[in-house]
């Protein structure tokens, strides 16, 4: 199949670039519009050349498969200036998204025309690089300075009717005949020869890049590429020979694309849509239809979990034992509504509209009709077995049960009904209305449809779903307590919380353990006997009323505003019940935390792997990077652990102790 044809309408030759699904600028598309464009140039017939794309959008980008491979075809930017410098006006006509190297072709186009649901932009930071081919220096010159600036530094589109409004376009086609109108743009442009991008000045303040970087510095906070893309647009400010500019681009480009963040953040994007796939499934699996679900509990992940779908418009049954419970827990759905509301996210009719699709019920007979059913109910075996058993007399034949279990054994569940193969765990992060990752985890006998419509709706509702198999704690939660046993162990030989969680937040983490558990709460499943002795430091805490931020003290001190203090007495109960262990207090370097708390996660990672828990390691990755905040510019515990090396992991955890995965002592060897 031709990549890139062509065909003439009048004068204006029309290439139309053919690369599904996207249309990226795969080599073979390259060398197709290069070659059309010397076609359009040769024949004097030809007055202007239109470039277009086939299928569902405008050119994507560059081939992000291609990157880290031997270059093939003409080289990018030789297709680009192939372009510019075409002697007969040459028009982008896009649709959909024009992207990356996508809009980095339109902007040396002398011209572009848009329809109106088409998105420009350059999310390149996105994959830890930026516009390489010019894009931070053309851009500066349509749209100007603070545009552009917002553009590559944060990677989001903008309509076509702000590209119109901005300069980016210079016209709007109807929606439904781009090729038509493009032509009949071109015969407009025969007239008015090429217009060179490059030959603009540059417009704006370079001010707005200080305050990007102010309001961002949270968000980008170890990531280099924000910050180089914002060094590329103030260098077009500061060249007004854009030789200059794309010289420092280049280099700047070539800094990003030899390091480890965009090889980490490419390794994500890929890692993101093949959690998507399930291995194995026969393509002809049939989805079952999904009208209306039940939730059971109205607690912070029943009442999470039922906004998901509200905002997607799926009506929901919420159902719990006692009126005041229930009271409550619809009050909260609504009062989060109506702050998203507050921010503009939603306008009170759209807030009333999901609200009227919620049904608050005290009985489980009510969610006889529903087509999905979760559970999130009380983290007790007896109690979600008890529950099962009363959904499999209720539900519908086909009605899928799943049960929220963050831990517990789902074919132990699936065995409380008649029908375990329509029985399995859909695992949310709390808060579950904004936690992007869905553990999907299936039961021995869950059939395969129902798997693939639990990751369907899991991806309808806005989640990043990944397929986990039963053990304890599924792929995220077990490899965690493969982190929190050993940082317990460390505050006990010395390391204080402060040290240890200032290694994770260095590391990339937004909080460390002991900040997660004031987070959290140390008392959840605490005993409450304050006669017994403590037999671990959060008893210890729990036993002197420090609970963590819910009551202002726990591992740290807290303020009104929640603002975190080391905390003296905290540090005290630690040495106390060091010395009570007869513990001796000794240094500990950071890297030591890294090795003792790491490490034995990347080796339970790939435990998972041999025991067939996880379909491949990238999905390790997805889980831990979209349900525990590991920074993506580090790529996930798998990927990362690939870039410390199995030999040095291997030695170190030999040295803790750890029983090492075979697969990784075979990497090792
Ligand atoms: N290269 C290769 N494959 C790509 C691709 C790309 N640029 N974009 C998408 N795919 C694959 C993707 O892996 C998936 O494959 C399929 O297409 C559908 O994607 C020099 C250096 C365009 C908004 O960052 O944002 O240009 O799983 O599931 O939801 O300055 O894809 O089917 O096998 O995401 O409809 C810059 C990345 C590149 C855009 C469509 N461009 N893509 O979303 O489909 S770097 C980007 C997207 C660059 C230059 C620089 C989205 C989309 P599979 P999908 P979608």
């Amino acid at each position: 199949m031709q990549s890139v044809t062509t065909s003439q309408d009048g004068e204006i030759l029309v290439l139309s670039v053919n690369n599904p699904p996207v249309n990226a600028l795969s080599w073979h598309v390259r060398q197709g519009i290069s070659d059309g464009i010397e076609q359009g140039l040769k024949d004097d017939s030809v007055k202007a050349i239109v470039i277009r794309c086939e299928g569902q959008t405008f050119i994507a980008g560059a081939d992000i498969t291609e990157f880290g491979k031997p270059p093939q075809g003409p080289d990018f930017n030789a297709v680009l200036n192939t372009i510019e410098t075409a002697t007969k006006p040459v028009i982008a006509a896009i649709h959909g998204t024009a992207l990356g190297g996508g809009l980095e072709t339109t902007l040396v186009c002398h011209y572009r025309i848009a329809v109106p649901s088409a998105k420009l932009g350059v999310p390149e930071v996105k994959l830890g690089l930026l516009p390489g081919a010019g894009g931070t220096q053309r851009l500066p010159r349509l749209v100007g300075i603070e545009q552009a600036a917002v553009m590559t530094s944060l990677g989001e589109p903008i309509s076509a009717q702000k590209a119109l409004d901005t300069g980016l376009i210079d016209k709007l086609a109807s929606e439904d005949s781009l090729a038509a109108d493009a032509v009949a743009f071109a015969r407009e442009c025969v007239a008015k020869g090429p217009r060179h991008t490059r030959d603009l000045p540059v417009k704006g303040d370079t001010a707005i890049i200080a305050k990007l970087e102010a309001e961002n510095a949270r968000k980008w906070k170890g990531f280099d590429a924000p910050y180089a893309n914002l060094r590329c647009v103030a260098a077009a400010a500061e060249n007004p020979n854009i030789e200059d500019g794309l010289k420092f681009e280049r280099a700047e480009f070539m800094k990003l694309m030899t390091g480890s963040q965009s090889a980490a953040q490419r390794h994500m994007f890929f890692a993101e849509r093949q959690a998507a796939k399930i291995d194995g499934l026969p393509k002809d699996t049939q989805l079952r239809d999904i009208k209306k679900v039940g939730v059971i509990g109205a607690g912070t992940m029943g009442g999470g979990i039922t906004m998901n779908f509200l905002q997607k418009g799926i009506p929901v049954t919420i159902v719990e034992m006692v009126q005041e419970n229930l009271d409550r827990g619809v009050a909260v759905i609504r009062k989060n509504y109506e702050a998203s509301a507050a921010k503009g996210r939603y306008t009170s009719e759209q807030v009333e509209k999901m609200m009227g699709l919620l049904t608050p019920s005290l009985s489980l007979d009510d969610l006889a009709d529903c087509d999905l059913v979760i559970e999130a109910v009380y983290e007790s075996m007896d109690v979600k077995k008890d529950v099962f058993g009363k959904l499999d007399t209720i539900c519908k034949p086909g009605a899928i049960l799943a049960s929220n279990t963050s831990y517990l054994d789902v074919n132990e569940i699936a065995a409380s009904t008649s029908r375990p193969q329509d029985v399995l765990g859909m695992h949310f992060f709390s808060p579950a209305n904004v936690m992007k990752l869905l553990e999907v985890v299936r039961g021995d006998k869950t059939a395969d449809d129902v798997l693939a419509t639990a990751m369907a709706i899991g991806k309808k509702i806005g989640k990043i779903a990944v397929v986990a198999g039963v053990c304890h704690g599924f792929i995220g939660n077990r490899m965690l307590s493969q982190r929190q046993i050993p940082a317990n162990a460390l505050l006990m030989e010395g390391a204080s919380p402060e040290q240890i969680d200032n290694v994770f937040t260095d590391f990339g983490f937004p909080m460390g353990p002991f900040q997660m558990a004031d987070l959290a709460g140390m008392d959840i499943g605490w005993h409450r006997d304050t006669s017994l002795e403590p037999t671990n430091v959060r008893e210890a805490m729990c036993l002197a009323g420090r609970f963590g931020q819910k009551n202002g003290k726990g591992f740290y001190d807290y303020d009104e505003k929640r603002n975190r203090t080391p905390s003296a007495e905290a540090l005290a109960i630690i040495e106390d019940f060091r010395s009570r262990s007869n513990m001796q207090k000794r240094e500990i370097t950071d890297q030591e935390i890294i090795e003792r708390c790491l490490y034995p996660m990347v080796n339970e990672g790939y435990l998972i792997l041999e025991e067939g828990k996880a379909q491949r390691a990238s999905d390790i990755d997805v889980v831990w990077i979209y349900g525990y905040g590991w920074p993506v510019y580090r790529g996930g515990p798998m990927f990362w652990g690939d870039l410390e090396g199995a030999k040095k992991i291997v030695e170190s955890l030999e040295r803790q102790g750890v029983k090492v995965a075979e697969s990784l002592k075979a990497k090792a060897a």
